[in-house]
């Protein structure tokens, strides 16, 4: 890693399971494709991975569970509480990157959406101060 000193150790971290849809890709609209995703906040940047359940033939096993799908630097980003129009599921976020890609992530649980919402928002600002 590359960090400046004051920052080694002191970016955020967590992992678990959220359910996730990129809605645009750098400006693109893109259609929504909701799925499980273990998500992992590691470094600044936020990886989701492939919903094992989507690879071809299906089979479960330890090594298609950490395929990643989407890495998201979280330097120059938001995230936001998604308005109505945006999904009709509870608990969603609206995670946009600074090239204009756009995440959707949700989970029926509230504490678990409050505590990525928290630590998205808290490695945002960290990252913006350096
Ligand atoms: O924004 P939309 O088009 O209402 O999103 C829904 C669709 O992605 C839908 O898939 P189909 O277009 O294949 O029917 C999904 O099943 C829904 O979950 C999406 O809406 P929500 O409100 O759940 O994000």
């Amino acid at each position: 890693h590359n960090f400046p000193l004051p920052f080694q150790g002191s970016l955020l971290e967590k992992a678990g399971i959220l359910n996730k849809t990129k809605i645009a890709d750098n400006g693109k609209k893109l259609r929504k494709n909701w799925a499980q995703s273990w998500t992992v906040l590691h470094g600044g940047i936020l990886t989701f991975h492939k919903d094992p359940k989507t690879t071809p033939g299906g089979n479960v096993t330890k090594t298609n569970q950490i395929v990643p799908e989407y890495t998201v630097e979280l330097k120059g980003a938001m995230i936001y509480k998604a308005s109505k129009e945006k999904s009709s599921k509870k608990n969603v976020l609206e995670l946009k990157t600074r090239h204009g890609s756009e995440y959707l992530i949700q989970y029926d649980t509230d504490s678990i959406i409050h505590d990525w919402f928290k630590i998205i928002q808290d490695t945002i600002r960290h990252l913006d101060h350096d």
